[in-house]
């Protein structure tokens, strides 16, 4: 099952996968999930906001535990972030049949649309928009960096964007969601567990920074005469790095676009993008003002303008304890809890459902990246961890 995703969105240099929402490579992610669904006798459906669901049960009947992932990526993204979750949700239904699991409860696995926001800007888009946390309206204006909007995006692949919106009555009908994910970190690579149990997601934001110059000459301006975006961009982006490590948190500057992006031209425009995180919001509110505070300081003294946009933002998600509990004794009471800096579907759902993540041993912590790996072993390890959940939570 592996095998045939693995090539779809995969680019044939970095090796890196671009599955962005609403393009081709999404498309082939969206045929072999109904594909593996229909193979399996399951009811496929794909709701208004474009997330897939394969059933098992009646889908309208309630009390559901649902399992699945998402499949798109971040620009050369790696193989497991999000795939890893949605082939094992498949294959731990597998490996219950081959138990001769018999299923008290309605069984769902999903793949939830754009969840790394790499075309939009925006992360988790289908899941926000499932749960509310995402309005039609606030969707209809989000656009990529040709100026497409998701709604257009939609309609080109075949999607009618018109019912987008809040699906409570899909939620209400979910008894327990739970997440497997491969582990961005080495959290379970220093404890030697192949699995572990989310505790929590740490509040994380993107904020948009605008460092408005002069543009001019790049060879016949004096540097006095020159009001530069650049240099206080830059200027930013080593605060950024000094306030997160004097807070212990994370601060990352990885998206920039410079206009008019000329060699020998001194912009009028820097655009960069900050992804905080922090384990609290008191320590993220003193990383995001103490950047705030350099960008401005450096934009005075170039004679720079400074626009700050909160694009968006996650408060911190405690995972349901009961559930986590559950969990814990489900397999044995011997993987540990671990807290993650990664945001999630899982996150964004836990405000609705009661919801749990399974977190999958990276042997280097790498991801967002095409290096980022599992063992063969470890990933059937979290196979067989989420059949015993789900056999736990929805079976005899
Ligand atoms: O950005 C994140 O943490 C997630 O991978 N979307
Ligand atoms: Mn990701
Ligand atoms: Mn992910
Ligand atoms: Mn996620």
């Amino acid at each position: 099952m592996w095998r045939q995703l693995a090539p779809v969105g995969r680019h044939p240099d970095s090796g890196g996968y671009r599955r962005h929402a609403w393009t081709g490579a999404d498309a082939d992610c969206r045929t072999w999930f109904q594909e593996q669904a229909e193979a399996r006798g399951l009811h496929y459906e794909t709701d208004r906001n474009g997330n897939q669901w394969a059933w098992l049960g009646d889908p309208l009947a309630g009390g559901a535990v649902v399992t699945g992932s998402h499949l798109d990526s971040v620009p050369d993204g790696g193989a497991f972030d999000g795939p890893l979750g949605v082939v094992s949700s498949f294959a731990a239904l597998d490996e219950l049949r081959a138990r001769g699991a018999e299923f008290t409860r309605p069984l769902a696995i999903t793949n939830f649309g754009d969840e790394e926001g790499a075309r939009f800007g925006l992360a988790c888009v289908g899941s926000r928009l499932a749960a509310g946390q995402l309005t039609r309206e606030a969707a209809y204006e989000l656009r990529d960096g040709d100026g497409i909007t998701l709604p257009q995006a939609m309609e080109a692949a075949g999607y009618d964007p018109a019912a987008i919106g809040p699906d409570p009555e899909r939620l209400a009908r979910i008894d327990a969601f739970v997440e497997l994910h491969v582990e961005q970190g080495r959290a379970l690579d220093l404890t030697g567990d192949p699995v572990g149990v989310a505790s929590a997601i740490w509040p994380h934001g993107r904020w948009r920074y605008d460092f408005r110059g002069e543009a001019n000459h790049a060879g016949t301006t004096r540097l006095v005469d020159r009001r530069d975006p650049m240099p206080t961009y830059a200027e930013t982006v080593l605060a950024a790095r000094r306030a997160a490590e004097l807070a212990g948190a994370v601060a990352t500057f990885g998206k920039i676009a410079v206009e008019p992006n000329g060699v020998n031209a001194i912009p009028s425009l820097v655009r960069g993008w900050l992804d905080s995180r922090a384990a609290d919001q008191a320590t993220l509110d003193t990383v995001t003002a103490a950047v705030e505070s350099a960008a401005a300081e450096a934009a005075a003294r170039h004679g720079v303008d400074l626009t700050v946009v909160r694009e968006s933002f996650t408060p911190v998600v405690e995972f349901d304890h009961a559930l986590r509990d559950e969990l814990g004794k489900l397999l044995g009471g011997r993987v540990p809890v671990l807290g993650t800096g990664a945001g999630h579907d899982a996150g964004i759902l836990s405000a609705a459902v009661p919801t749990a993540m399974l977190f999958v041993r990276n042997p280097t912590g790498v991801s967002h990246s095409p290096a980022e790996r599992a063992e063969e072993d470890d990933c059937v390890a979290g196979v067989r961890a989420l059949a015993d959940v789900l056999e736990g939570l929805a079976c005899r």
